[in-house]
């Protein structure tokens, strides 16, 4: 018999229905345990594809322990690779972006080429076998301009979400995109409270202002049944997509690790402006209409995104510590779409910048209330936060599959 790790007896102890025990969201040995589990065995979103529109275009991230680099080959295919130089093991790329024919690793020029293989190493001495020493392979994929990677040897199967992932994102052509706007900031909560305060809008009447103005808080805008149960007005909007061929109606992952779905913004609002009007006169893609709303796209346990007619919104988190969690929010648009003509970067980024900032505050409070040995968990409201509860309840199925025991509520 496996002796239950703390983690995996706190999971097995757990309330349903109830934020989760305080050790859960700031120990360092569950933030272990989340990483080894989760974070180094599922697909986790990196970045939009044309963010590395050219052959050389990288991109680096810190998953965990592991420093990854993301790169276009020469022949237009995108890899990932350990960011780490075969030699002694120096950090390979420090820089976040950029653009290089070969990867130089910068303590004693090591030089790889885009597909990994070593090509250049001074001085190693007779019998030294480059062929060896390629830079390691990190799994990588690219869904319909959405590029995920995997750390683990064998990634988790992708056929479910591939395939809707890809037909939703479609009508959005994300291929021809270019990224308007980055921002990254680090809240100091743990990467779990990032999700949950995300996947509510039972706290957005009283947080966020701006975004309220285009994005209904009601919670049948978050939770939906199914690809025909939802509210009457989404239904509505379903319909009028489906006679457009703009895919729709919500689509989920059994046990809800992904979710996607097209929703309308208030009063037929067009985008998440202060305006409620289109930020970007150069629609993406093939949408049909300005007020075609919100698709939103979740997935477990880096991403949420809003892909609406005229820009895009995507959303990335990373585990810094048990208590910070990055998360870098990038706003694309058509990639001849000019600045200062087509939009104002100002207009075009307010509204979720006021927005990040404002959950950046919410999420630091419920962590500091948390770290209180007073802390006890507390019940979610089964309305306003189901989606909260799917989370949660995936988060706890996964673990304590993982670490090798039965919940009593499995
Ligand atoms: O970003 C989201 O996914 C939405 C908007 C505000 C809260 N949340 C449900
Ligand atoms: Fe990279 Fe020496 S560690 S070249
Ligand atoms: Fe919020």
């Amino acid at each position: 018999m496996n002796q239950a790790t703390p983690t995996a007896q706190l999971i097995a102890a757990r309330q349903p229905g109830f934020s989760l025990p305080r050790e859960l969201y700031c120990g360092e040995q569950a933030l272990r345990d989340d990483l080894q589990q989760i974070w180094y065995r599922e697909w986790v979103f990196a970045v939009p594809a044309c963010e590395l529109a050219k052959s050389g275009s990288f991109t680096t991230l810190q998953l965990g322990e592991y420093p990854v680099i993301i790169v276009r080959g020469s022949d237009g295919r995108l890899r990932a690779f350990h960011n780490i130089c075969r030699h002694r093991g120096q950090r390979l790329c420090p820089k976040t972006n950029g653009n290089s024919p070969k990867l130089v690793c910068p303590y004693h020029q090591w030089t790889y080429d885009l597909d990994g293989k070593l090509l250049y190493a001074r001085d190693m001495g007779e019998g030294f076998d480059a062929s060896k020493y390629g830079l390691k392979p990190v799994h990588c994929v690219d869904i319909g301009g959405m590029v995920f990677i995997c750390v683990a040897p064998v990634p988790p199967a992708l056929p479910e979400l591939a395939g809707n992932l890809t037909r939703y994102v479609m009508p959005s052509a994300l291929a021809d995109a270019k990224v308007a706007y980055s921002s990254t900031i680090i809240e100091k909560g743990n990467w779990k409270l990032v999700l949950e305060n995300n996947r509510e809008c039972y706290h957005c009447g009283g947080s966020h202002p701006s975004l309220c103005r285009t994005y209904s808080d009601d919670p049948l805008m978050t939770v939906m049944e199914g690809p025909n149960a939802a509210s009457p007005e989404i239904l509505t909007h379903w319909e009028r997509c489906d006679a457009a061929n703009l895919p729709s109606r919500f689509v989920n992952a059994p046990d809800m690790q992904w979710r996607l779905a097209r929703v309308p913004l208030m009063d037929n609002a067009e985008s998440f402006t202060m305006s409620g009007k289109a930020a970007v006169t150069r629609r993406m893609g093939s949408i049909p209409w300005n007020d075609a709303g919100a698709l939103m796209f979740y997935h477990l346990p880096s991403s949420w995104n809003h892909f609406l007619p005229d820009h895009a919104i995507v959303f990335r988190i990373l585990p810094i510590s048990p208590t910070e969690t990055e998360v870098t929010t990038k706003w694309l648009v058509h990639k001849d779409a000019v600045e200062g003509e087509d939009y104002d970067l100002q207009k075009l980024t307010e509204v979720w910048l006021a927005t990040n900032d404002e959950d950046r505050r919410v999420v630091e409070e419920n962590q500091a209330g948390i770290l209180s040995p007073a802390y006890e968990p507390g019940p979610y409201s089964p309305s306003q936060e189901a989606g909260v509860i799917h989370l949660v309840d995936w988060y706890c199925a996964t673990m304590s599959q993982r670490l090798g025991l039965q919940t009593a509520a499995e």
